[in-house]
């Protein structure tokens, strides 16, 4: 054989005719393209929503109700990127022979467009591993997980905006151009024997995204609790029937909090600074609501709390109507051990300086002697063992 040089490089993957399986098509891609499509896009804008709400620019407020939907939109975005999962993966078997495509570039904008797809095969890989890992409190990577999540959506989000662009006409043919959906079925089988039917490999995919929301939906949605396998945190199990993410003895709260001299600070822009003792605590309107836990990490539930209205309790230092408070914990050190109260929730009459949960006095490990709770903030602002209020 005399082949040219470029022909003869033709070998192994690179070779005519060597990915035969008829899943490999652009039907199948552009069905899993779709799904993965509005699966990323409302992961992307409820993970926007929550990084916001945590770190809110002027121009952004966040409503104190309805209060549960911050249940929601995290509920969705944990949802969203684990049934994201099994379509990613079969997605990327059914173009992986692309890779070999030949010639490997055809001309500069197949170039730039191959080098985009690395772009956006890498960040949707890293958003996916990332996200579930965090789920598991399992963090191998030296960076600072919201950080890295964060902007490694950007990056996914542009690279997918761009590849759905370039994508689009072709996805439109191989979705509405000639076959219709009764003949996935028929066609699958090209003569070469067994393996699935298109339709089967969809359906596989969408069955197993379909157990892997239902299992981790029940660490928010009550009715499916008994089927969270995969979810570390289950409602109901956890002191007071409420899962703990930081215990008392892991914040190094123990002594502080069990101290009987123990007393809350207000302090900061008030006309009268406050010590006060947990019997002053209890001598303010005590009131009492239902409202939700809602960790960023996607399991939540729901508690009736009772305690001072952080309004009642600002009014009386003589805050100004629109103060905006910082909260702190007799926690040492950490990221969490303190969170911003906007003033639409410091006004709220649900948000409260809680000092019970369903009936009893606050657990150590939820927050004794005092936590913050307000309806429709993210868990991780929901601060425990709080030391002092300072008034902006
Ligand atoms: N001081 C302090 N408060 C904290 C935390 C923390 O690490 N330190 N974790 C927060 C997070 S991430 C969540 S989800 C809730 C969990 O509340 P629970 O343990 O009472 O269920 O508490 C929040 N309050
Ligand atoms: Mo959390």
């Amino acid at each position: 054989m005399n082949l040219p040089w470029p022909e003869r490089a033709r070998v192994g993957p690179f070779r005519d005719g060597a990915f035969p399986s008829p899943l490999h098509d652009q039907r199948v891609a552009a069905i899993l393209g779709v799904a993965l499509g509005v699966a990323f896009a409302t992961c992307f804008a409820t993970g926007v929503v929550s990084h916001l709400i945590q770190h809110p620019p002027g121009w952004f407020t966040w409503p104190a109700r309805p209060a549960g939907l911050y249940r929601i939109t995290q509920g969705l975005h944990v949802a969203t990127g684990i049934a994201a999962v099994p379509l990613l993966l079969g997605k990327l078997w059914t173009v992986y022979p692309k890779l070999y495509a030949w010639p490997p570039v055809r001309n500069l904008s197949h170039a730039l467009e191959r080098l985009s797809l690395l772009l956006l095969v890498g960040g949707a890989l890293f958003m996916l591993f990332t996200g579930v890992a965090n789920i598991d409190q399992w963090y191998p990577w030296p960076f600072f997980f919201p950080a890295g999540h964060y902007w490694g959506a950007w990056v996914t989000i542009g690279s997918l905006i761009v590849h759905v662009g370039a994508k689009a006409p072709v996805t439109r043919r191989a979705l509405f151009g000639g076959t219709r959906l009764a003949d996935l079925a028929a066609d699958g089988h090209d003569g070469r024997g067994a393996g699935l039917t298109r339709r089967g490999f969809l359906g596989a995919l969408a069955a197993a995204a379909g157990v892997l929301t239902l299992t981790t939906a029940g660490q928010t949605v009550a009715p499916l609790r008994r089927l969270t396998l995969l979810s570390p945190r289950r409602p109901g199990i956890g002191p007071q029937g409420l899962p703990v993410n930081k215990s008392a003895g892991a914040a190094g709260v123990l002594d502080a909090a069990w101290d009987p001299a123990y007393h809350l600070e207000v302090a900061g822009a008030v006309d009268r600074p406050l010590r006060l003792s947990l019997g002053d605590l209890r001598s303010f309107p005590q009131h009492e609501a239902v409202l939700p836990i809602a960790c960023v990490e996607g399991w939540s539930a729901s508690a009736r709390w009772r305690g001072a209205r952080l309004r009642d309790v600002l009014e009386r230092a003589g805050a100004r109507s629109d103060a905006e408070v910082r909260v702190e914990s007799l926690q040492p050190r950490g990221r969490y051990r303190a969170s911003d109260v906007t003033h639409v929730h410091a006004r709220d009459a649900d948000t409260l300086l809680a000092l019970e949960l369903n009936g009893e006095p606050l657990h150590i490990d939820h927050g004794y002697p005092v936590r913050l709770i307000g309806p429709n903030r993210p868990g991780v602002l929901q601060t425990k063992w709080l030391s002092r209020l300072t008034v902006t």
